[in-house]
């Protein structure tokens, strides 16, 4: 039961990969919570960010982009939107807006709406993203055209970059959330443990140094993590991974001439997860090989999947 005109529930950020889905979370929330990167397939798992202010909490739910399954690994994450969606009060149709003739693709749209969101019965708002790209006389074209194409119950063009209309986003949302207290404390960001933001950094930082299939293939398992700082300073906490490689030529790549580049990869991990934490840690990463990893269930169910 509410106790007053406050309102509380369940946003979720559905697109196409790279549309910006993890990046307008971390803007709504002003902190780094779930990784960004240019390359598409960042975001695997669902990321909880939960957003507060005076008269609502939303509790957004970031997921992977919507492509077509090319392996066991893709299924369990198409399998994850479809899931997080039954959780969600309201949609956000995250479409980003690309330099190309048309405004939007229209072929992946008809599919999400028609696929994905319509049989769900859930209000949709069309999310244009990536608005400071284009003029405003074609986010207006835009707006018309999917308003008309495909009657979502709001549209608005953003720009999760820059921070452009997301206190109009949250105006939007809140209506379409039930009058309901407060879920979580105002100063609760998330419900995954640190070790998930851990091995999500190791993973961000596997998307922006190394190229071509690597990251595609790899998977970071926070295998031990020791707090020890906060009871005794002296002591940092040892946080120990394994990085999975799906073949021996990766982990050398991985691992680089003489550990230079697994060497890079800790340091800037290192550095991110010890601003998240707020507190300095000794990070130890392996390298291991698991042939075919993302086409293997039980190695899959291992990792969360
Ligand atoms: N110009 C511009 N770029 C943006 C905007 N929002 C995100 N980007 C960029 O788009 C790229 C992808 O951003 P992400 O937030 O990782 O996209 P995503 O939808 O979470 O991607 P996946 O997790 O791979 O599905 C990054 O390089 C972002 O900086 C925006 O509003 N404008
Ligand atoms: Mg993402």
């Amino acid at each position: 039961m509410a106790s007053s005109s406050f309102s509380c529930g369940f946003a979720i950020i559905v697109g196409p990969p790279n549309a910006g889905k993890s990046t307008l979370l971390n803007e709504l929330l002003d902190f780094k919570l779930s990784i960004v990167t240019p390359k598409p397939q960042t975001t695997r798992k669902k990321i909880t960010g939960i957003y507060h202010n005076e008269v609502c909490q939303i509790i957004f739910l970031d997921t992977p982009g919507i492509m077509k399954p090319q392996q066991k690994l893709h299924e369990s994450m198409l399998g994850v939107i479809r899931d997080t969606l039954k959780d969600a009060d309201v949609v956000l149709a995250l479409l980003p807006y690309s330099g190309k003739k048309d405004f939007v693709d229209r072929e992946f749209v008809e599919e999400l709406f028609n696929h994905w969101l319509k049989p769900t019965g859930k209000p949709i708002i069309a999310v244009l993203n990536k608005c400071d790209l284009v003029s405003q006389e074609r986010q207006q074209q835009a707006e018309e055209f999917v308003r008309n194409t495909w009657n979502p119950a709001a549209v608005l063009s953003v720009s999760a970059l820059k921070n452009t209309n997301l206190q109009q986003l949250v105006g939007t949302i809140q209506p379409f959330l039930p009058l309901h207290d407060a879920l979580y404390p105002e100063d609760t960001l998330s419900t995954a443990p640190e070790r998930f933001f851990v091995s999500e950094i190791i993973r961000e930082k596997i998307f922006l140094l190394y190229g071509r299939e690597v990251p595609y293939s790899t998977e970071v398992v926070v295998d031990e993590f020791k707090e020890q700082y906060d009871n005794d300073p002296t002591r940092k906490d040892l946080i120990r991974c394994s990085v999975i490689v799906e073949r021996d030529t990766q982990k050398q790549i991985m691992i680089g001439q003489k550990g230079a580049a697994l060497k890079k990869l800790g340091q800037t991990a290192r550095k991110d997860i010890e601003e998240m934490l707020g507190r300095p840690v000794f990070l130890e990463l392996f390298i291991k090989v698991r042939p075919d990893w993302r086409k293997k269930n039980n190695l899959l169910k291992s990792y969360g999947y």
